[in-house]
């Protein structure tokens, strides 16, 4: 008897799991739905309150972005679960090595397993059925597949539970086709377009460097706001300009970083300042998307944009300083659409942004280059993510 998308949802919740993020798959439907229903159910109760939801569910726009969402809701005090196809795990490899691994945030993957050996299937998925189990033990995910007895998936998640909260280790749980019987979904109501708030320094001058953007930022934001740095120099100058519990530096899976504060931002009424690149942001460039849909209002997304891969050694970026972030990000339902070329009007457009109810963006045009001497972090990247979470609570 397959089990009921509810059972398996509540058996979830029961044993700790109370976050959720992915991008759906067919196998994945009724669980996905039952978690959809809960979710809109829990939201209509709760219209503006992130917090008090009984269940949250965060449609991201591909897997890599997923496992990153994930982690800010851990680094909030959450225990995430990702839902996701087999086929995505080719997108979480980059996020999961490169920032679930270092920075040790745990996170429950459930995987489909579309194309499982003996089984028929398209055949798109079948070299990814093969790997599905050796791919995830080698990425250390301890991986089991979820059976279609309630008592042993509740076993199974009580390991994952223990194993996430005494090593902070990720796991993977393996769904067979046909585990859990289909739910319907009930519909949703479509979202209409947003206004954002245009806003402008109207500068002219010298565009102002990286580290300059970033003090000015640290002397203007609230003593309790909590800062997350994309992968490179920016998370250097971070540090090196103000190491602290509230920081975060996001130290690989490139792009992922607004995802991560995104994650914070659903689950802390905190302001969330994320200081992304132009090149991050491009290699994730849907994570926008999912900002404005879910519309955190304490998400400050700071794009400080040099239009070079300056982490790298320089080399132009598809933005090359012509791509209109901020335009971008209204479009994506951001509530506040700022474009700065100064450090002071940076501070500005983030004191302004403080008006307006959803997620902004502040798109700070600056020079290549960095701090010379530039330090790189002495703090474990696994005692950053701790302390950031301790300091969150
Ligand atoms: C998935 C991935 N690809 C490539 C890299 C190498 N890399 C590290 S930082 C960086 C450049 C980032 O550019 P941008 O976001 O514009 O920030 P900037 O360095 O200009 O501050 C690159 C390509 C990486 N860390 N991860």
């Amino acid at each position: 008897m397959p089990l009921r998308g509810q059972d398996f949802l509540s058996a979830t919740r029961a044993t700790g799991f109370d976050a959720f993020t992915g991008v759906p798959c067919s196998y994945l439907t009724p669980l996905l739905n039952a978690v959809l229903n809960v979710s809109r159910d829990a939201s209509d109760a709760t219209a503006v309150s992130h917090e008090s939801a009984l269940v949250r569910y965060v449609g991201a726009t591909s897997e890599g972005e997923a496992v990153g969402i994930a982690a800010g809701m851990w680094l909030a005090g959450r225990q995430p679960v990702v839902l996701a196809q087999n086929s995505g795990l080719g997108n979480m490899v980059n996020p999961i090595t490169s920032l679930l691994a270092p920075l040790r945030i745990p996170v429950l993957l459930v995987v489909t397993w579309r194309g499982q050996p003996g089984t028929h299937d398209e055949p798109q998925h079948a070299l990814m059925g093969q790997l599905t189990e050796p791919l995830c033990d080698l990425l250390r995910l301890a991986p089991e597949r979820v059976p279609d007895d309630l008592e042993r998936l509740v076993e199974i998640l009580e390991r994952a539970r223990d194993r996430a909260s005494q090593t902070r280790a990720s796991s993977a749980l393996i769904l067979p086709d046909g585990v859990i019987a289909p739910e319907a979904l009930v519909p949703a109501v479509p979202r209409g377009p947003t206004a954002a708030r245009a806003w402008n320094d109207g500068c002219a001058g010298p565009l102002p460097t990286r580290a300059a953007c970033i003090a000015a930022l640290l002397d203007a934001a609230p003593s309790d706001a909590a800062f997350v740095a994309t992968t490179g120099k920016c998370a250097r100058e971070l540090y090196t300009l103000a190491d602290g519990p509230r920081n975060l530096y996001v130290v690989g899976s490139m792009g992922c970083a607004s995802a991560v504060a995104l994650g914070v931002a659903l689950h802390t009424s905190r302001r969330v300042i994320v200081l992304d690149g132009d090149g991050a942001a491009l290699m994730k460039l849907g994570n926008l998307a999912t900002i404005g849909a879910t519309a955190p209002p304490n998400l400050v997304h700071v794009l400080l944009d040099n239009g070079v891969h300056d982490s790298t050694g320089g080399q132009p970026t598809a933005a090359g300083g012509a791509v209109d972030f901020a335009a971008i990000a209204a479009a994506c339902g951001y509530r506040f659409a700022a474009r700065a070329t100064s450090a002071a009007g940076l501070a500005a457009a983030l004191l302004a942004s403080a008006d307006d109810t959803g997620p902004a963006m502040i798109h700070v045009r600056t020079s290549p280059g960095s701090l010379p001497g530039l330090g790189r972090p002495r703090v474990a990247p696994d005692v950053v993510a701790a302390r950031f979470r301790e300091f969150l609570q």
